[in-house]
């Protein structure tokens, strides 16, 4: 009987784990000149980061060593649908999500190094509420 209520105790706890993530971020591209707002974004795996651009002539572009790699513009992702991450201005947004823990550096095709963010991924912590085997 014990061993089955830690079964059923796992089997309710779980699901929460897993909706844990799946919450969706905003950076502005562009805000306040060539800069990302905020430049450091931290999240949880699973969530999503939507780059919404306000403002001049930019893109995302992820860098070498990016725990997930995207580059992105007002013509879409590189890779995804047909769509290209080519710079552009206007407004526009565009979703990545980041299924997995780490860190991705990204910056600006046309401002470089000058024009730069960072992408922080937290593992999503699994908490066991009650665990009771006989
Ligand atoms: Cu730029």
């Amino acid at each position: 009987m014990h061993l089955k209520k830690a079964l059923f105790t796992l089997a309710l706890v779980l699901p929460f784990a897993a909706q844990a993530g799946g919450t969706t971020h905003e950076v502005l591209v562009g805000q306040g000149g060539n800069a990302y707002v905020p430049a450091t974004l931290t999240i949880a795996a699973g969530d999503s980061v939507t780059f919404r651009q306000v403002a001049g002539f930019h893109n995302v572009a992820s860098q070498p060593g990016a725990i997930t790699a995207f580059r992105c513009g007002p013509n879409g992702c590189d890779g995804v649908g047909g769509g290209n991450g080519e710079p552009g201005g206007g407004t526009w947004q565009q979703t990545v999500t980041f299924p997995d823990a780490g860190t991705a550096n990204y910056l600006c095709d046309v401002h470089g190094q000058s024009m730069s963010g960072t992408i922080i991924v937290n593992p999503v912590p699994v908490t066991l509420q009650s665990f009771d085997i006989d």
